[in-house]
């Protein structure tokens, strides 16, 4: 392992001054390849669930137990491992590649790779046992096997250890540079991570305090309602986890892949801050329609999504100005013509370009989940998974594969394998998902029920069969899609024979308007730190409090 490091080590960019070392090399590849196998394990099973909608049953198409095993595989590979493991990935090299300096500690960097593995292996190993068909919420009283907790807790503790070396590799860049402003590569990935340090309190407390515990047998019973405000108020803040590495690449590397400049430090700054301050203090929103829980506080929580909407909008502006100028410096003109002047024939900006324009229908279809009386009509319906599969599903699983595209070829120093192909996988993901989720959304519309194996139900309601179909088609041009994305990845890493010509990362430096005109108070991070736990506690202990002293009366049921 250490000697194919070691000789890619001089394919990397300032490897000369040994800031990209071959021990922290390592650690950050494999873990980007735990992204691709999450991928390929998670896919399989999304193919499955989309061919359960026309009749082709998860038991014969996997040889598994139920759909609701598959659905668990499903969700966890992709929603907690996938996810997770590709953003210590990018993050990790981004800082290196920010502070100019190798990570503080080279032990916490392999020690992330190794804890995600074994979260990967046990979660994996549990869940084809069929001991934890809880699905990725792992909503109590539904009861899994303790190791499959435990996994999760693997899964935590390795963002962590990135979290811990972020904060540490930025601490001894600040002793060497008292004065200087935080290079704002390095500034996106602190700030993201210090938000999910805070927001991954609420799973490791409802975790290690309560559902680990519970599930060993130490209590009998648990309080299911209690469990989910714990899970709430990290399951919000965590799609931001998700988000966040997806816009590092917007804001960072795709003005400068596309041959232009980011549009302003300040305004990136503050986006990122925004999402410091505002993305926890939000999870009532998954909880409209629980009992318990008072309107107004629910309505706080409403208010608030409508404020962490805002940097998303700052967002679609301000990368759409960079797209702009870098179309119009690549000689389009007119109205639209700065749009088909971009580098399309560029897999990696095209899969991030398609990437953007599914979301702007996956924000709006989070306006229509947030507006609390519009809620009623679409929670718990297949509507919630349309939504996701534009957010999570697309805006943040395209734009990884469209970072892998430059990623993998960094890593490994191999040219991209047919990047023709690479390029039609792109669309054909977007024109998947576009797919599939008008599928689920119109057929949420006619109060079809999320997480249900439609295929085997009762009943039918008009409407179902062609959301069904939609579903279905789309599933599977996004499952063909993944094939190809995996034949790319494999065949670069196997076949092909080139060396490639990425050797740096195509991250953008100069803003048109750069630091000095962004306020210092951003980069205060311990400050601003301070302020997201007080709107925590606003915005969570009047819940908390009236919701004590809690009721500990439920057993916990296997339903598999
Ligand atoms: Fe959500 C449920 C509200 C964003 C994921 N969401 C979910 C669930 C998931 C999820 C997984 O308020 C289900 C959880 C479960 O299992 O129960 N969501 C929102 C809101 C936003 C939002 C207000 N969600 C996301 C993101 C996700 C994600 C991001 C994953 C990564 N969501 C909700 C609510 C629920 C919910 C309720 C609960 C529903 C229920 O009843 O259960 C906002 O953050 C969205 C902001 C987005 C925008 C779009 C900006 C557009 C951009 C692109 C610009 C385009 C350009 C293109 C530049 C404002 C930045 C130019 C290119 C050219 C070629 C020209
Ligand atoms: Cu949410």
């Amino acid at each position: 392992m250490s000697s194919i490091a070691a000789t890619q080590e001089t394919t990397f960019e300032g490897a000369q001054d040994g800031v990209f070392v071959a021990e922290q090399m390592w650690p950050i590849r494999y873990q980007l390849y735990l992204v691709f196998v999450a991928l390929a394990v998670g896919g399989w099973m999304g193919l499955g669930q989309a061919l359960e909608r026309v009749g082709v049953s998860m038991e014969s198409f996997a040889g598994l137990e139920s759909y609701y095993q598959g659905l668990s595989i499903h969700g966890v590979t992709l929603a907690l491992v996938f996810t997770f493991s590709f953003a210590n990935s990018l993050c990790s090299l981004l800082t290196i590649r920010g502070f100019g300096r190798p990570m503080a500690s080279t032990m916490l960097l392999q020690g992330s790779f190794w804890t995600m593995l074994a979260g990967l292996v046990l979660g994996a190993i549990i869940l084809l046992m069929n001991q934890a068909t809880v699905l990725f919420t792992f909503y109590t009283p539904m009861e899994a096997n303790p190791l499959f907790y435990l996994a999760a807790v693997f899964l935590v503790v390795s963002t962590w250890l990135t979290l811990a070396n972020i904060i540490w590799t930025y601490r001894q860049w600040r002793a060497d540079n008292p004065d200087e402003r935080i290079p704002l590569v390095a500034f996106t990935t602190l700030t993201t991570y210090i938000m999910w340090g805070l927001a991954s309190i609420g799973i490791a407390v409802e975790v290690v305090f309560f559902v680990l515990p519970w599930s060993l047998g130490i209590w009998d019973n648990t309080d299911p309602q209690l469990n989910r405000i714990f899970f709430w108020f990290t399951g919000h803040a965590i799609v931001y986890f998700w988000l966040l590495p997806a816009y590092i690449s917007w804001y960072m590397c795709m003005p400068k892949q596309v041959g232009a400049r980011l549009f302003s430090d300040g305004l990136t700054r503050m986006t990122f801050v925004l999402f410091l301050l505002f993305s926890i203090p939000t999870g009532l929103h998954h909880q409209y329609t629980d009992p318990g829980i008072s309107a107004t506080m629910k309505s706080i929580h409403l208010v608030l999504t409508f404020v962490i909407f805002f940097p998303s909008l700052i967002t679609a502006f301000s990368i759409m100005a960079a797209l702009e100028s870098g179309g119009r410096a690549r000689g389009g003109k007119g109205l639209f013509g700065w749009i088909f002047a971009l580098p399309w024939g560029n897999p990696s900006v095209s899969a991030q370009l398609l990437a953007m324009l599914v979301f702007t229908l996956g924000g709006a279809t989070g306006l229509i989940n947030a507006s609390m009386t519009v809620n009623l009509v679409v929670h718990n319906t297949a509507f919630i998974p349309g939504h996701f599969h534009l957010t999570v599903g697309t805006a943040v699983a395209l734009t990884i594969m469209g970072v892998s595209y430059w990623f993998v070829p960094f890593m490994s120093g191999k040219k991209l394998f047919q990047p023709k192909l690479a390029l039609a996988q792109g669309w054909l993901w977007a024109l998947g998902v576009l797919t599939f989720s008008r599928g689920q959304i119109s057929g949420g519309l006619e109060a079809m029920p999320r997480r249900t194996a439609i295929g085997e139900a009762a009943y039918e309601l008009p409407g179902w069969e062609l959301s069904n179909w939609l579903t279905a088609i789309g599933g599977v041009t996004m499952a063909v899609s993944g094939a190809l994305f995996f034949l790319v990845i494999v065949g670069t890493l196997f076949l092909s024979k080139e060396p490639t010509e990425i050797t740096e990362i195509p991250v953008g430096d100069e803003p048109v308007h750069g630091p000095k005109e962004s306020w210092a108070f951003f980069d205060r991070i311990g400050q601003l730190t301070v302020i997201a736990v007080v709107l925590i506690i606003f915005a969570y202990l009047p819940t908390l409090i009236s919701y004590l002293p809690a009721t500990f009366e439920s057993p916990g049921v296997k339903v598999w």
